[in-house]
């Protein structure tokens, strides 16, 4: 039993009983004879009241003068008033009888976080290329005019800009999409691992890795856990998850990449055709959007006051597009698509909204790639040696998943490495685990923050990572 009452926990029902609750100051309003405060506990508010009548005039001061954000223990009556209390997500009112300031806040903050919790209709005025705290907007009547807080402010104050509704929702909701992943999987047989995320060698190839060294020798960050995941399926874990961190060098600044992102990854071994793993990912994804609705509604409308978006569209017939029916589309809608190419970011927004005016739904699946445009490890078509049987996972006509059926072959796998430029011996560790019987296995990666991002119709990626990562942030 908890000593403080949560907002939450408090209900009309209550009226007449004393409570004891700990909170934040919001803000503090009333002249002479009266003071408001404004309680706030992470996205409740709830209003609390003194009166000269009941107390002495210098606690009424007293009161008066505790900073915004202080942290401060009350204890009072619980009252139901007869009007809708303005601004205040709770209904039901305290009486203070007793106010102590726990912990004090320096009276200046760096962040207003009014401003920081105005309603933002266009997202893109956040970015940091308008002079920060820009004033947008028409004056309104009172003369106050709505401020956009820009990103960077925001990022450089995060721990008071975590406190804004829209921000707490975002990371429960983040901390909710990594619940339900869990949940699914382990539903199905997985079981969660935890690879390495020093490595001797780079694990997508390329030059987007950090390198470090490593007493002497050379190492990277593990720019995904790929190679492990399949050496625990060939360990016979045949299900494997995990939930950690990937590093990328990427070496610009745009609104969905980080040089550090959460990874949920999977994979599995599987009986016939590596379209079972996909189905059993969409209906993964499915299980996650219905628990998220279902069970996070109230952080999902925080986020819809700040950040107005259309909901997002699910629909359980995930429709599946063979690449090169997607080249079709994308020509017969007038677009250049390159059938041994990868899809470039406007022509994946295009075919997402082609897909979604025919089937209504903001989700959908692109398989058989070409070979040119996966990594190594992707199992080769055998039908069709230019393709692979691989996929990609799309919300919002933005990739949010990649992955394929797996090369298990340990003389193929070392070929398709020196054509993509892998000198075999950095990975032969992997390679080899080939050599001693491997299942047909087959899985994905997926970017959280890109969910999460894609979900709320966020558009910086930088709003869905507690603490991001950017070649421009380390800090804090
Ligand atoms: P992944 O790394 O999983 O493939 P991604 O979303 O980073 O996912 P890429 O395959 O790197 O995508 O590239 C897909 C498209 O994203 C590219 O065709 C390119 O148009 C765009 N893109 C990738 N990196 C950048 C970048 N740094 N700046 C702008 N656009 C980029
Ligand atoms: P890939 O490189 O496509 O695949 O990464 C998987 C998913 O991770 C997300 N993502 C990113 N998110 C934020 N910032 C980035 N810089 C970034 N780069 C990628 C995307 C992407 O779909 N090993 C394979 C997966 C597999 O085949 O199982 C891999 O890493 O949502």
């Amino acid at each position: 039993e908890r000593k403080f009452l949560r907002m939450k926990d408090i209900t009309s029902e209550m009226e007449g009983q004393t409570v004891k609750l700990r909170a934040r100051v919001h803000r503090t309003t009333g002249k002479g004879k009266a003071v408001f405060l404004i309680l706030r506990e992470n996205f409740s508010t709830m209003q609390a009241c003194m009166f000269s009548n009941d107390v002495e005039q210098e606690m009424l001061d007293y009161t008066r003068r505790i900073p915004k954000e202080s942290i401060v223990i009350i204890e009072g009556t619980v009252q139901v008033p007869h009007r809708p209390i303005k601004k205040c997500t709770e209904q039901v009112e305290i009486l203070i009888n007793g106010i102590w300031n726990q912990h004090s806040s320096l009276p200046r903050l760096p962040l207003n976080l009014d401003d920081a919790s105005n309603i933002v209709r266009d997202q893109t005025l956040e970015d940091d290329l308008i002079p920060e705290n820009q004033k947008v907007g028409k004056k309104k009547k009172k003369g106050r005019q709505s401020i956009v807080v820009g990103q960077n402010t925001r990022l450089n104050n995060r721990i008071l800009d975590l406190r804004v509704p829209a921000n707490q929702a975002i990371m429960r909701i983040s901390a909710g999409i990594c619940r339900f992943f869990r949940e699914y999987l382990q539903d199905n047989d997985f079981v969660e691992i935890h690879s390495p995320k020093l490595i001797g060698g780079t694990s997508e190839g390329g030059s987007e890795v950090f390198r470090l060294d490593y007493f002497g020798s050379d190492a990277c960050l593990a720019q995904s856990p790929q190679l492990y995941k399949q050496m625990a399926v060939v360990s016979d874990f045949e299900r494997v998850f995990e939930i950690g961190p990937v590093f990328r060098a990427e070496n610009s600044l745009t609104p969905r990449h980080l040089c550090e992102f959460t990874g949920l990854d999977l994979e599995m071994s599987f009986d016939d055709h590596y379209f079972e793993v996909v189905d059993l990912i969409s209906e993964m994804f499915g299980y996650i959007f219905e628990r998220l609705n279902e069970k996070y509604r109230r952080e999902i409308d925080a986020v819809q006051q700040q950040y107005p978006f259309k909901e997002f569209i699910f629909k359980p017939n995930v429709p599946k597009i063979k690449f090169t029916d997607a080249c079709e589309i994308l020509k017969k809608a007038g677009f250049h698509q390159d059938p041994l190419k990868d899809l470039g970011t406007e022509n994946e927004e295009k075919l997402g909204k082609i897909v979604k005016k025919k089937y209504k739904t903001d989700f959908f699946i692109v398989y058989n790639y070409p070979a040119e445009a996966r990594p190594f490890y992707s199992m080769i078509n055998p039908n069709d040696p230019e393709y692979t049987n691989s996929y990609d996972f799309f919300m919002r006509g933005q990739e949010i998943l990649s992955g394929a059926q797996r090369i298990h072959d340990p003389e193929m796998l070392a070929e398709r490495a020196i054509v993509k430029g892998i000198q075999p011996e950095t990975i032969q560790d992997y390679i080899d685990c080939f050599k001693y019987g491997a299942y047909p296995h087959a899985g994905g990666g997926i970017g959280l923050e890109r969910v999460l991002k894609l979900f709320l119709g966020i558009h910086n990626i930088r709003k869905c990572s507690m603490f991001p990562r950017d070649p421009k942030r380390l800090t804090p």
